[in-house]
């Protein structure tokens, strides 16, 4: 009779961690197939417009979305539209540029990113060059290191005599961005805090595009083309799509 309590009891405990380890398993399995629905939902579908205002974001999103030329006015608000890329459908979201509005929208949308384009306007770059790299740095600061996700520099208005060609916007662009991160690192340790956010590239080292996880590409666009039969230059941007979509 006693063999026969122990024998029960026994089983008892046996079935007992037979539960706690079928529970365990189950919550790591939950777990598991959380972190992998957190990944894909921050990965994203939506390709997004950045720049600052005047570059040609919401001509570039017109002729992307219908190859269509459209008389723009300043964005006051974002612009969403589908296309299709390899088959799937892809989300451009055109950001306004506006100093007031462009960080707003940007942290809207970030999380459901899977690419950035930053749009310049090669005309005017020169003396908009303090701006152009400031919201660069900006917004490089923000998906380096951890999104690290892919970014064109689209010099856009090529087709204006003055414009700067893309090789000499990047180079420098890179000048102006190893200026700015030595004003912003200075800043930071000022006011004692931790800069190693702010710090972007390789330290010692003067900023190079390359040395950043996320990959930077440049290329060059003319959203703008008198005769409106002609279709617009952006061949360069869509082969970066069909790459990152
Ligand atoms: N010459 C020329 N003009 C362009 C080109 N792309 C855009 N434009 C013109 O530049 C002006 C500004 O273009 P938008 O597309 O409204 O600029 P945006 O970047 O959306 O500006 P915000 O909405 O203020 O952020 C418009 O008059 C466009 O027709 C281009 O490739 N070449
Ligand atoms: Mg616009």
């Amino acid at each position: 009779m006693e063999k026969h309590v122990k024998h029960l009891l026994q089983d008892n405990a046996d079935s007992q961690l037979m539960g706690i380890l079928v529970a365990v398993f189950a919550i790591l399995i939950t777990l598991v197939l959380f972190a992998i629905w957190r990944r894909r939902k921050s990965v994203g579908q939506n390709i997004l417009l950045t720049g600052l205002s005047d570059g040609g974001k919401t001509l570039i999103y017109a002729r992307l979305l219908c190859s269509k030329f459209v008389q723009t006015h300043t964005s006051v608000k974002e612009n969403i539209g589908d296309i299709i890329i390899n088959n799937k459908s892809v989300k451009i979201v055109d950001i306004p540029g506006d100093e007031r509005m462009r960080y707003k929208f940007f942290e809207k949308y970030k999380l459901s990113a899977k690419g950035i384009v930053y749009v310049i306007d090669s005309v005017t770059f020169q003396k908009n060059i303090r701006d152009v790299a400031e919201y660069l740095y900006n917004l490089l600061s923000d998906v380096d290191g951890h999104k690290n996700l892919p970014v064109l520099v689209l010099c856009n208005k090529q087709d204006q005599t003055m414009a700067k060609g893309c090789s000499v916007i990047k180079s420098l662009l890179e000048k102006e961005l190893n200026l700015l991160r030595l004003t912003k690192t200075n800043q930071l340790e000022a006011t004692d805090a931790s800069s190693a956010n702010a710090f972007l590239g390789k330290s010692g080292k003067d900023f190079e595009f390359d040395h950043l996880n996320s990959k930077v590409e440049f290329a060059e666009s003319s959203a703008f083309v008198k005769d409106p039969e002609t279709p617009a230059q952006i061949e360069e941007l869509e082969v970066w799509l069909q790459k990152v979509a």
